[in-house]
């Protein structure tokens, strides 16, 4: 037997007996808090989604991701950020489950602190100036990223995201929780368009939930990322950067 299955077995066992987790069993990933009230982006995200999205689903992904890493003590202190920037590292037997877990937890980090009640809703300054160079204008930018978002067949992001190689701006999409990073690209801006995140008010119609979502948009915090990458490799987030995610 695998030493991971009889580590899992010993676990599940503690708590069938209801004891507290062991020193190994340590939960290192945390969900972050909202950086708002739960009711501050109504109506364009209801009341019942945040809560149930942020509490239930975001929280899943923190318990699989530390249920996934409890196995391999050497990856037990190194950040979500760097699991998903260090995916050859990782175990083969894990590396799928670590990886869909990480990228759970990171996207919806990313994901709170792209959307804001306040600031700016259009981007300003240098990002502005990069939208209108590589997109034409920025109401061009919104209607390539609505159809890209529609288009994305099944779960998964649209992001505004920022090549390393040649710093351009482009919109990706990634299948269920892949995150740009893995392709050595920054991301600025994301929204999520997998079904929970809008099936409770807009069901079926997610060109809906994209064209409504720019009024919660924050490009103070687009702004600060496009910034940040000017200097940075994404593999230097691996460590924590808590100008990008809190928690993960
Ligand atoms: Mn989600």
């Amino acid at each position: 037997m695998p030493a991971y299955a009889s580590a899992q077995t010993a676990r599940l066992a503690r708590r069938n007996l209801g004891l507290p987790p062991s020193p190994a069993e340590q939960m290192n990933h945390r969900l972050p808090d909202l950086p708002y009230e739960v009711v501050a982006l109504e109506p364009v995200i209801d009341t019942r989604t945040m809560q149930l999205h942020h509490s239930r689903h975001h929280a899943a992904y923190v318990a699989a991701l530390n249920d996934a890493v409890s196995e391999y003590p050497q990856l037990a202190e190194r950040s979500a950020t760097w699991l998903l920037a260090n995916a050859r590292n990782l175990p083969d037997a894990a590396r799928p489950t670590i990886l869909a877990a990480a990228g759970g937890h990171v996207n919806h980090s990313l994901f709170w602190k792209t959307m804001t009640p306040t600031g700016h809703h259009e981007p300003f300054g240098r990002l502005a100036d990069a939208i209108a160079r590589d997109f034409g204008s920025f109401e061009a930018f919104k209607t390539d990223f609505e159809a890209v978002g529609v288009k994305l067949v099944g779960s998964g992001w649209v992001w505004l995201a920022r090549t390393q190689r040649n710093g351009a701006l482009r919109i990706v999409t990634t299948r269920d929780h892949g995150n740009p990073m893995s392709e050595q690209q920054f991301p600025i801006l994301l929204n999520d368009v997998w079904e929970h995140a809008y099936y409770l008010k807009h069901n079926n119609r997610r060109v809906d939930y994209l064209r409504e979502w720019w009024t919660v948009a924050d490009w103070d915090e687009a702004a600060r990322r496009f910034a940040r990458s000017d200097h940075h490799d994404p593999a230097e987030w691996a460590e924590g950067d808590p100008l990008l995610l809190d928690a993960a």
